[in-house]
């Protein structure tokens, strides 16, 4: 999702020099094939998108998998990038890397300032060790490896799995198919209370490129939209969008996961960027890819 978002913006900015290669071409998580990419295609510039990601319940049921290939992908992207000359390297992180109970919104400074969410630790701790492999290529020999830390992301090429995928998307498929069978409830993980902040993938991507013409520090860099909202209204939001007028259930069996994630974003503001595509308007056109998509 993030991958496809940023070179969609490249080439609308005109860029004709992108270098990509999808999970079948390239294991990112194999070390020799990582490097032997790097020293025959010697890029410039590096964006650290990829990585294992998934919902509350993925990150819950699958901790190996998330520290140890996300450890992988980007320790041999990372250190690549050092071996061949990169010129700069943004790393993309996650707002889970802030403690459970940061201080609302977070600053960047609440890193590493109390305990995380247990359902996302594996994950959170491998997106630490990322962003401080990128700080110590910084302070250790002079590199320009910057981290981003973006809030809770969606848009088209989302994950719409119900298990592994996060929370808007899952929605949004529930809502649909709640519409289509004609149902008159639709049932909601968790309590409703949690707040969450969401950022369209389209905007995330503008604020990349931002990043890497304008931020030059090895300090981390939120990018969020500055608003949140309760899992509850954004499931009534999106079931107006969506066109289902049944009610909702809520499944308290399943976790509520960190109680609020809002991201400070004053540093990024003061760099000049902000949000284009308000939520509503972001599921909008979201719902619209995924039934163009979905089979
Ligand atoms: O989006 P989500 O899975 O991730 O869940 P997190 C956000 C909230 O939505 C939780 C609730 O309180 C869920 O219980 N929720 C309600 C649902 N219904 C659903 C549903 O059908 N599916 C899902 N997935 N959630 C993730 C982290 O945390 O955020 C990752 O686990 C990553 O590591 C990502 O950082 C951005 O916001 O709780």
């Amino acid at each position: 999702m993030v991958g496809s978002a940023i070179v969609r913006r490249l080439e609308s900015e005109g860029f004709n020099n992108l270098l990509t290669r999808d999970h079948s071409q390239l294991d990112l998580a194999n070390e020799s094939a990582v490097a032997k990419f790097f020293a025959e295609e010697r890029p410039t510039i590096v964006i650290v998108a990829a990585a294992k990601v998934g919902g509350i319940k993925a990150n819950d049921d699958f901790p190996v998998e998330f520290l140890l290939e996300n450890l992988q992908i980007q320790n041999n992207v990372i250190r690549s990038a050092y071996e061949n000359d990169v010129r700069k390297l943004l790393f993309l992180g996650s707002s889970c890397i802030y403690p459970k109970f940061a201080p609302q919104p977070i600053p960047e400074t609440a890193l590493l300032s109390g305990p995380l969410e247990p359902t996302n630790e594996a994950y959170a701790i491998a997106k630490i060790a990322g962003m401080k492999l990128c700080q110590a290529y910084w302070h250790e020999f002079g590199r320009h490896f910057i981290s981003a830390m973006p809030t809770n992301l969606y848009g088209p090429n989302d994950n719409f799995d119900l298990e592994t995928s996060h929370v808007l998307a899952a929605l949004i498929r529930k809502a649909h198919e709640a519409k289509v069978r004609k149902d008159q409830k639709l049932t909601v993980w968790g309590t409703g209370k949690p707040r969450r902040e969401f950022l369209h993938v389209d905007d995330l991507s503008s604020a990349c490129l931002l990043l890497l013409e304008k931020y030059d520090s090895p300090e981390i860099i939120n990018v969020g939209c500055g608003e949140d909202i309760s899992i509850r209204k954004l499931s009534e939001l999106i079931c107006d969008v969506v066109g289902f007028d049944g009610e909702l259930a809520w499944d308290t069996s399943k976790p509520d996961g960190t109680p609020r994630k809002l991201l400070d974003v004053t540093k990024l503001r003061a760099l000049g960027w902000k949000p284009a595509i308000p939520l509503r308007d972001g599921i909008a056109r979201t719902y619209e890819w995924f039934r163009a998509n979905s089979v």
